[in-house]
């Protein structure tokens, strides 16, 4: 994981300041790429602790369609909380979108078992794509999450907003286009999501597992971010061998899978580091 403490120092040296939504403004930069050899091991940072449970409950509940925070908070999981509405509704966020994207005619489209049967039954396809960015849903600026939820709307806009896989070789990679990513707290854990959803199509289309590529438009750290106890502490440690992802067994379907199927062995990372979150 020395691309992404790489990653991180690229953006104090060369970062701009810059203003943002949240109103604690970042220290930003445009447009990078980090890539990940899914073969060399998991690419779960190990200068500091990633909570990998709520990274696989996350990603399951994107994989099952819903969209109800309730869904997440049943499995111990509050990372969602701060923009729930009180019901616990999100809005036609990330699993509307993959698994229910609405077409003119009126249907549904399931756009991620659409691409696993691609990726089986057409690997050399260069349309093997995911898109959560549905502009007719969109949030509106001037309401509150609750309220864009509550108005049929997403509560946010989504960060990882395009995937792409790609076959060869036998091989199963990942290319993900992120718009806006918060270095710090968003990205270890957007890193560990996709590396984990591409293990799991790949299972799924008896294919070993390729590169996960991970594409940044604005790339930042926020300002409250830039402290001794936080961003610099986070530079002066020294990675450690990265884990190696074990899945149990193999489930029927990509929609199947259970939390307790997953398990990162030799998992071994500096403490956690708490930082403040921008909503
Ligand atoms: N963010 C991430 N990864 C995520 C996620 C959010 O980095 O998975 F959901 C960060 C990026 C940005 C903020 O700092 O959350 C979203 O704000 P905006 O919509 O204004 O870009």
């Amino acid at each position: 994981m020395q691309s992404y403490l790489d990653l991180l120092r690229d953006v104090v040296d060369n970062g701009c300041d810059k203003d943002d939504r949240t109103g604690v403004g970042t220290r930003s930069v445009f447009g990078r790429q980090i890539r990940f050899d899914l073969a060399d091991g998991f690419p779960l940072l190990t200068t500091k602790r990633i909570h990998t449970r709520s990274v696989v409950a996350e990603l399951l509940w994107f994989l099952s369609g819903s969209t109800d925070n309730r869904w997440l908070n049943a499995l111990g999981v509050t990372i969602w909380d701060e923009w729930a509405a009180a019901d616990g509704d999100l809005g036609p966020i990330y699993g509307a979108q993959w698994r229910r994207w609405r077409s003119p005619d009126g249907g549904v489209i399931d756009q991620i078992a659409e691409v696993v049967e691609a990726v089986r039954t057409d690997p050399d396809s260069r349309r093997l794509l995911v898109s959560a960015w549905n502009p007719a849903d969109l949030p509106q600026p001037a309401l509150s999450p609750a309220d864009n939820a509550a108005a049929g709307r997403m509560a946010l806009a989504p960060c990882h907003c395009l995937f792409q896989f790609y076959v060869q070789q036998g091989r199963l990679s990942c290319q993900l286009y992120q718009r806006s990513a918060d270095l710090f707290l968003g990205v270890p854990f957007n890193i560990a999501s996709y590396a984990l959803l591409t293990h799991m199509v790949a299972q799924q289309t008896d294919l070993a597992v390729g590169e996960f590529v991970h594409t940044f438009g604005d790339l930042h750290l926020y300002r409250n971010h830039l402290t001794d106890a936080i961003v610099f502490e986070q530079l002066r440690r020294e990675p450690r061998p990265l884990p190696r992802l074990a899945i149990a067994r193999r489930p029927g379907s990509l929609f199947d899978y259970r939390p307790e199927d997953f398990d990162f062995v030799g998992y071994q990372p500096h403490p956690g580091i708490r930082a403040p979150i921008a909503v």
